[in-house]
């Protein structure tokens, strides 16, 4: 195979929608940082974390004879007047990233087939088992900061991740990470609500509220973390939106990444989601993984945090829900009330 010219790679990405993308050689990845936050219990119950970590840490167990490591970023922020206030984290108001990453990763391997025909590569967008924070820093897009999120010099950490592996070498790769630029702040460390951030760019993901919100949809978020919910329902943006690296945000034009009419819902609206309006907002959207009575779970521990008396009435009617989760959520947030 050819060693392919990074100009035309980049002229490729650029072609189909990416903003950013790098390369890196298609190294095993050292097991350390993977396995010790597993063993402490960070990663929660995502089995699937744990369940294919050898391919975590070795692309060449995706795509045998695996040479380069392709990593795309897309900016995804965005600041319209009618969301400013969702409690829906900003990379989960547009159309499901998935989709957009995924089909754009579709259109650079079609036509790189095109121009190569004999080459293998293998496509993933966050579920599939690759490192992509360590491969965007290999790939010299940025650094993990310490807020557990990727930051890129143009974008900040408002950026998805994507990653094509190749089974063919490429002209130029990067140097590794960029120059850490969170110095001696820790603004971050100092806002997470539930102290998540446990140091080095680590994240405890049994104090996350993203993953409460997202992950944890079939059981009870514990009470000192449904506390800090008030206004947030899906995602958390807190540690990003303090971080100093954000302040001067590139806005995301495409519209793939406009709110879609969820963004413009408020927490009381998404509590009170029929399975009617649930699927009228919900399909298409990455707030699907939560699910129905996750969701609405969710919206009421968000009422209940915020304690405003005029959300009574609809707790009152959740408190006779079909949904076990959703009536011990609405009993909860009724208590909340009552304080
Ligand atoms: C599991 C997971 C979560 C978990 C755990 C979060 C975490 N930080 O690990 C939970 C559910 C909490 C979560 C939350 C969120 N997530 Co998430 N998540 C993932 C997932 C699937 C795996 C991450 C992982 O492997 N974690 C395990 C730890 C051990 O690895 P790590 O995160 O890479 O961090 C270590 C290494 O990077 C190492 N390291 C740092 N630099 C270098 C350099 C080299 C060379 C090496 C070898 C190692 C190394 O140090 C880090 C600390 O140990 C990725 C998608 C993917 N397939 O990678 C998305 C991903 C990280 N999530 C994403 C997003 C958007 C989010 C949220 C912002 C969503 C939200 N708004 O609610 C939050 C952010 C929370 C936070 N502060 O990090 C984006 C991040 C984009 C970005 N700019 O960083 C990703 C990349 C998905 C995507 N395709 O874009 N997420
Ligand atoms: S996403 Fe929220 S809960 Fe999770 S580490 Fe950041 S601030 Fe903390
Ligand atoms: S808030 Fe400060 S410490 Fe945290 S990631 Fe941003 S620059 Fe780094």
């Amino acid at each position: 195979m050819n060693v392919l010219p990074t100009a035309y790679l980049r002229q490729l990405s650029e072609a189909v929608g990416f903003d950013l993308v790098g390369f890196a050689r298609a190294e095993p990845i050292p097991p350390e940082s993977l396995y010790s936050w597993i063993e402490a219990g960070y990663a929660a119950d995502m089995d699937w974390m744990k369940e294919r970590a050898a391919e975590r840490l070795d692309v060449a167990q995706l795509l045998p004879g695996a040479k380069t490591v392709v990593v795309f970023a897309n900016n995804y922020y965005r600041n319209d007047a009618e969301t400013s206030d969702s409690p829906i984290a900003r990379y989960a108001r547009g159309r499901d990233y998935h989709s957009t990453l995924r089909d754009r990763m579709k259109a650079f391997r079609k036509a790189l087939k095109e121009t190569y025909p004999g080459i293998g590569t293998y496509g993933s967008v966050d579920s599939g088992p690759l490192m992509e924070k360590v491969w965007a820093a290999r790939a010299g897009l940025g650094y993990v900061g310490k807020n557990g999120c990727f930051i890129t010099e143009r974008f900040g950490s408002w950026v998805l991740l994507s990653t094509v592996v190749l089974d063919a070498e490429v002209d130029a790769y990067a140097g590794g990470p960029a120059t850490d630029r969170c110095g001696p702040c820790r603004k971050c460390l100092l806002s997470c609500p539930t102290g998540a951030l446990v140091g080095n760019g680590r994240v405890d993901a049994r104090a996350c509220l993203s993953y409460q919100t997202i992950e944890n949809r079939e059981r009870e978020v514990p009470e000192s973390f449904r506390v800090e919910m008030d206004n947030l329902v899906f995602g958390c943006d807190i540690c990003q939106d303090v971080c100093p690296l954000n302040r001067k945000p590139v806005f995301a034009e495409h519209p793939r990444f406009a709110p879609r009419a969820v963004a413009g819902l408020g927490v009381m609206e998404l509590a009170g989601l029929t399975p009617e309006q649930y699927r009228k907002f919900i399909p298409g959207t990455a707030l699907a993984r939560a699910h129905y009575d996750g969701l609405r779970r969710n919206a009421i521990y968000a009422m209940g945090a915020a304690r405003d008396a005029s959300a009574r009435p609809l707790l009152e009617k959740l408190s006779g829900d079909t949904s076990d989760l959703v009536r011990s959520a609405a009993h909860w947030a009724l208590r909340q009330l009552a304080q």
